[in-house]
């Protein structure tokens, strides 16, 4: 049984509730609030301000302000880039608060919250370095005649986010989206509106002129849904559940937004019989359990070689019973609880769907405790490629064991799937690991590592699990509108 960690820390504190528009705090024209909690005790720790259609329209008139007119319209790329080092430092400099809130909010553990801090700033510091690097190109056009391309803003960008890493997807869209001069309205995801309202707080000291950033917290069917219908917003960048994206997808097309989908994904993680057992169960247990699951990238169907299989899981379920749960903000816990009472209970759902469906429970299965959304770390061995525990995306701390035999025999059942996020293989033969890196349909694949995720390396979905990419150079060109100028020469 995993032990629980119960050691009481001090909450930091909530500065913001209301919406950012134009660089003012204001209440919602509706005056409609919500109540957000700490999943770690199921209390209400905030009642924060619910936009509407009302508010989504005055923060896309502002952002259209700021696009248009006014010092980001005419600043030089390079000062963007200054403001972006700016906002990176001070995140930096307030890292600890940042992280407590969001462990606070989130259900994060506190070293998960300070490891996507450093993400954060990394980010912000990548993109800031390419704000004047973005360039066009001069062409060898036929006739008297010069042309060049311009790369532009797309314009006014709509963003909205989800809860499992609230931070982290905030500066994976502000990145790319300030670096390339457009202006901004996020909608951060109901689950946690806290740590949105901090680091736009952050970005009014470092500088950013009113209209740039604008967060509208509230619910996706109202404020989400106005952003995505909103006929001045020019590019929707959407992270979140793929019945959401088919919903948004649908509504943009009303307007021909642009769109770009990170979705979710029940990546492949396949152990050889050759690879380093060692590594590969410390792997495969990161790869499922780290953030209790609630990871896109999740390794949660774990193809064990029919050789190893049995003292795989073995090892596997040993250290599952050793894992610290409990209070996210006490540096000793490993695992905080999922993120709220509609999480846990579909993840509870799906264990007894595993149950029922045939599958073997070999470890946890529970929850834990009977206060706050905590779930024990979970195992299915023998489990069959068509249940429905190794088809849905659970999004919680549950793996399904599948033995297997041969690698053209893994590719086809890791590919025999909708999603194509990531993928992971463990070997110690190259030959293997690069005939599988080329078959396997994701846009992500690692060998010998899990969910390792760079600001410089394409992030993003083969099939269902996304379109577009996000971090590196690749995300520039979803922020981006080429033009083509010509001139006639003599
Ligand atoms: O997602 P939603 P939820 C998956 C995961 C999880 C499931 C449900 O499987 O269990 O989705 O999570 C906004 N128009 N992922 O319900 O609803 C919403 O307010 C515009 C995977 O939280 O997709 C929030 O800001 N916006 C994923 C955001 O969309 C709308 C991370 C995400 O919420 C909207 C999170 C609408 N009609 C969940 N409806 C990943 N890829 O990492 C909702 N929203």
């Amino acid at each position: 049984m995993a032990q629980t960690a119960t050691a009481p820390r001090a909450t930091p504190a909530i500065r913001h509730t209301k919406l950012l528009i134009d660089n003012q705090w204001v209440d919602p024209i509706e005056g409609g609030d919500f109540e957000t909690y700490n999943p770690a005790t199921g209390e209400v720790i905030a009642r924060v301000g619910a936009g509407t259609a009302a508010d989504v329209d005055k923060a896309v008139k502002a952002a259209r302000r700021a696009l248009e007119s006014g010092p980001w319209a005419t600043m030089d790329a390079a000062e963007r880039g200054r403001l972006m080092y700016e906002l990176s430092d001070l995140v930096e400099r307030n890292g600890a608060e940042l992280a407590a809130l969001e462990s606070l909010n989130s259900g994060k553990t506190i070293t998960d919250s300070l490891g996507d801090i450093e993400g954060v700033v990394n980010t912000l510091r990548y993109y800031a370095g390419w704000a004047d690097k973005i360039e066009g190109k001069t062409l060898p056009v036929r006739g008297s005649f010069l042309s060049y391309t311009l790369r532009q803003p797309v314009g006014v960008v709509g963003q909205i986010i989800p809860w499992n890493f609230p931070l982290l997807m905030l500066a994976w869209k502000w990145g790319p989206a300030l670096a390339c001069g457009n202006t901004v309205v996020m909608k951060p995801a109901e689950q946690t509106p806290l740590t949105a309202l901090r680091i736009a707080d952050l970005a009014i000291e470092a500088g950013f002129p009113a209209g740039v950033l604008n967060i509208i917290n509230g619910f996706g069917e109202t404020a989400g849904a106005a952003l995505v219908a909103h006929p001045d917003v020019d590019k929707i960048a959407f992270t979140g559940h793929v019945d959401t994206a088919k919903i948004i997808q649908r509504q943009a097309a009303e307007t021909l937004k642009r769109t770009t989908f990170e979705l979710g994904g029940k990546s492949p993680n396949v152990i050889f019989a050759d690879a380093n057992i060692e590594d590969a169960v410390a792997g495969a247990f990161h790869a499922i359990y780290f953030h209790g699951g609630q990871c896109c990238t999740a390794g949660s169907r774990l193809f064990v070689e029919q050789k190893i299989h049995k003292e795989f899981v073995q090892r596997l379920a040993e250290k599952a019973k050793t894992r610290t749960i409990g209070d996210p903000l006490n540096p000793a816990t490993e695992q905080g609880p999922q993120v709220s009472q509609e999480q846990l209970d579909k993840i509870l759902h799906y264990v007894d769907l595993g149950q029922k469906q045939g599958a073997k429970l070999l470890s946890g299965g529970g929850r834990v405790g009977d206060r706050g959304f905590f779930v024990e770390p979970t195992i299915f061995d023998n489990v069959k490629d068509d249940m429905a525990i190794a088809r849905d995306e659970i999004f919680g701390p549950v793996v399904s064991v599948l033995p297997f035999t041969g690698v053209d025999e893994v590719v086809e059942r890791s590919n025999n799937t909708s999603y194509g996020l990531a993928a992971a293989i463990w070997t110690k033969d190259i030959d293997k690991a690069h005939l599988f890196a080329k078959r396997v349909k994701a846009g992500t694949v690692w060998v010998n590592c899990y969910h390792v995720v760079d600001t410089t390396t394409p992030f993003g979905g083969f099939k269902m699990s996304g379109q577009g990419r996000e971090n590196g150079e690749a995300a520039l060109e979803h922020y981006s509108e080429m033009k083509t100028v010509t001139v006639k020469l003599g």
